[in-house]
């Protein structure tokens, strides 16, 4: 049998690599919005943001997506979405088993797949292997007004390096129950007053609601999506049930969309 592949030596592979990857970052070093966590509510805010036009970028601390997605239930592969968020996943093709009358049955690989894919076919970036581990602030008016991001491996290996920044209009916490950008800003910029309660024990029916109701600014710059809504406002969390999750994303999404709009 003849096979014909083309023929790429070492260096143009490299260089190609090398080249592609400090095109990105030279472009995205100034963003729109910068969203942390490629979760269920990261991946949502980043379609929704992307569609609007935004220069959107995504760091994902992990080498996947999804964040607590995958996991499912105590492992079992699926999760539970209720109205009105099947519409979002009907939107981006992921298919549903409604179990009864606004109830669904979701396969968490599909879920973490489609999202993702929708969300870089709008256009957002996503890069993997990077930790949020700051924000930059500005003064008069006081505001957030970016991150300071560390390659996940330099961290894990506890060297000592410093970061490099990225600027953007909008920073989105979307790291989940840790609310780990918000809780940075919160320890070291204490004029922005943020004072965080922490997250309750489990009420799933009040908790969907209110996480969606309690989601956006925090500060100037600052936003909360996602479980870091329920660590940042203390509200209970809900367990493997994700509507709010994609509903929290598609509104923070809507109100910084509104926000950057208003300043222009
Ligand atoms: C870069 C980071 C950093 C960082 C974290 O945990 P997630 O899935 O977050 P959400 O809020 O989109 O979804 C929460 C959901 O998964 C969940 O846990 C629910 C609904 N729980 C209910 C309950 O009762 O327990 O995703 C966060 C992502 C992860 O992929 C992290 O790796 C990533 O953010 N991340 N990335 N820099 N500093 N911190
Ligand atoms: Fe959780």
């Amino acid at each position: 049998m003849e096979v014909k592949i083309k023929q790429v030596d070492e260096v143009k592979i490299s260089r190609y690599i090398i080249k592609e990857t400090m095109e990105d970052w030279y472009q995205f070093v100034e963003s729109d919005v910068v969203i942390v966590g490629a979760g269920p509510s990261g991946l949502s805010a980043a379609y929704y943001l992307a569609k609007a036009g935004l220069k959107t970028l995504v760091f994902e601390r992990r080498l996947s997506f999804g964040g607590g997605i995958g996991g499912g239930a105590m492992l079992f592969h699926k999760l539970i979405i209720e109205k009105p968020a099947d519409e979002i996943l009907r939107e981006v093709n992921i298919r549903l088993k409604e179990v009864e009358e606004g109830v669904y049955v979701v396969d968490s690989a599909e879920f973490m797949a489609k999202l993702a894919t929708a969300a870089i076919d709008a256009g957002a970036k996503i890069i993997h292997g990077v930790t949020v581990d700051d924000v930059i602030f500005r003064e008069n008016p006081l505001r957030v007004a970016g991150v300071a991001v560390e390659w996940t491996a330099t961290q894990m290996a506890s060297l000592h390096v410093d970061p490099i920044f990225i600027s953007a209009k909008a920073v989105v916490d979307a790291t989940g129950h840790d609310a780990e950008v918000i809780s940075v800003a919160a320890r070291k910029i204490p004029e922005l007053g943020i004072v965080i309660p922490g997250e309750k024990s489990a009420y799933s029916e009040r908790a969907e609601e209110l996480t969606v109701i309690n989601t956006g600014k925090v500060a100037e710059g600052l936003y909360a999506t996602g479980m870091a809504v329920t660590e940042v406002k203390g509200l209970p969390r809900m367990g493997p049930i994700f509507g709010a999750m994609v509903l929290s994303g598609k509104a923070v999404a809507g109100e910084i969309t509104k926000d950057l709009l208003k300043s222009e």
